[in-house]
């Protein structure tokens, strides 16, 4: 299939809608996706025509759908390239799958004087499950610097990693930045300093392609509702012989082998760590997601946000009264469809109400990101457009548009 934005656009109902009057513009997708029309139908299919609990039920209906939570299942660890659906836990999103790490891995790992280490463009949910899990044992929190360009200090992380890690978390791609981060390299040398790493990949996985092969990561984290698929799932990836070390989090159905009155044996993987009811119809959609971002090819999908990115940054760079931030358009190649900006003199609120009122969908805020925004770049927040697969130009040019009449209504120059 070739990548054309007219027919993809047609998959989508929500952006034949209006907001405030005006076609809708959505360009909020770091914060979340826009489904298609394969993805709601899968899912209303399953409600339709073959709702069941999986696992147990010995009849047609379902079998259907344990079926097709199991197929979902392989076709994720396809996705980024895992040895098998044995590595794959469905979890409700990848901040779950983060704290999971710190509650099972973490408890069993880390102790009093050990350290973590992370970095200075994490999202909260790659630093609060840390710092508990710090306070918790005793042990300490440690922070690589960013240089000015947006990327990682290197020099500082090998001098944070000669105090050798239990734990190094990273994110592969900032949700505020748009760095691209080389999680390969840096599990490398993490690997060398006797560290177990975890990559977040919600802001990489829907984006580009993702081979947890090649980056050789412990652990990866990404959430469906990001790339196509529903909400309230999302997976930890895990190296199958982590993952057997690796206590329960969750007891209760499904998760056993046997129960006896004081003892529990576990069940195999991954369904040691699902227990109770999962999230069928959330799995089915992110089967159906899964598929159509592979018929469009990954590397197509980057390209395509790595135009629009290029597009922006050179509009941008006309614009008097903005700071934009991130990796500049020299280093396009290691930096994401994100696209974070703040206008002098006036809060990002007020930017993201005036875009509202052109029909233009777009975060304000801290991102989730306090350390980096606040303390990093010294605002107290910040604009972002993020883009996807269904994003064009023209919506570029009409947020440029919005900048413009922000401008002008609180009086720029
Ligand atoms: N990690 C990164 C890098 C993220 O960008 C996000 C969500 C998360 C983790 C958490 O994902 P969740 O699915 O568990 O919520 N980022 C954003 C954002 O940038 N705007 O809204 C959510």
């Amino acid at each position: 299939m070739t990548f054309d934005v007219e027919e993809i656009r047609n998959d989508f109902p929500i952006l034949k809608t209006a907001m405030n009057g005006k076609p809708l513009v959505y360009l909020d997708n770091a914060a979340t996706s826009q489904k298609p029309r394969q993805v709601i139908s899968a899912v209303s299919r399953y409600y339709k025509n073959y709702n069941s609990n999986i696992h147990r039920g010995l009849y047609k209906i379902s079998e259907e759908a344990t079926h097709g939570y199991i197929s979902s299942k392989k076709s994720a660890a396809k996705f980024i390239s895992a040895n098998s659906e044995r590595e794959i836990i469905y979890l409700r999103n990848t901040t779950e799958a983060i704290n999971l790490v710190a509650l099972t891995f973490g408890e069993q790992n880390v102790g009093r004087g050990d350290h973590i280490l992370i970095s200075k463009m994490e999202h909260h949910s790659n630093i609060v499950p840390w710092q508990l899990l710090a306070k918790r044992k005793g042990a300490q929190l440690d922070y690589v610097e960013l240089k000015d360009d947006a990327f990682l200090d290197m020099e500082d992380y090998a001098k944070k990693l000669e105090a050798r890690p239990k734990i190094v978390s990273l994110t592969h791609v900032s949700n505020v930045l748009g760095t691209i981060n080389d999680a390969g390299a840096i599990t490398k040398m993490a690997h060398n300093a006797g560290a177990t790493v975890l990559i977040d990949g919600a802001q990489s996985a829907p984006h580009m392609p993702v081979s947890v092969k090649e980056m050789d990561c412990d652990f990866f984290a990404f959430s469906s509702h990001k790339m196509l698929g529903p909400a309230g799932i999302g997976i930890l990836y895990a190296k199958e012989g982590l993952l057997e070390g690796m206590q329960p989090l969750y007891g209760g159905g499904d998760m056993i082998k046997s129960v006896d009155l004081y003892d529990s044996t576990w069940n195999d993987l991954p369904w040691k760590f699902e227990a109770g009811t999962q999230n069928i119809e959330g799995a089915i959609g992110f089967g159906a997601a899964i598929k159509y971002l592979k018929k469009l090819g990954m590397e197509n999908v980057r390209n395509h946000e790595k135009g629009l990115t290029r597009y922006a940054l050179e509009k941008l760079d006309g614009v008097s009264g903005i700071n934009v931030y991130g990796p500049g358009i020299d280093r396009i190649g290691e930096r994401a469809g994100v696209v974070s900006f703040s206008v002098s003199g006036v809060h990002a609120h007020d930017v993201a109400q005036v875009f509202d009122s052109e029909g233009i969908a777009i975060r304000s805020g801290h991102h989730c990101a306090m350390p980096l925004v606040t303390q990093s770049l010294h605002e107290s927040a910040l604009s972002r457009m993020s883009f996807y697969i269904y994003n064009r130009e023209e919506e570029v040019d009409k947020a440029i548009a919005a900048i413009m009449k922000t401008k002008e209504t609180f009086h720029i120059a």
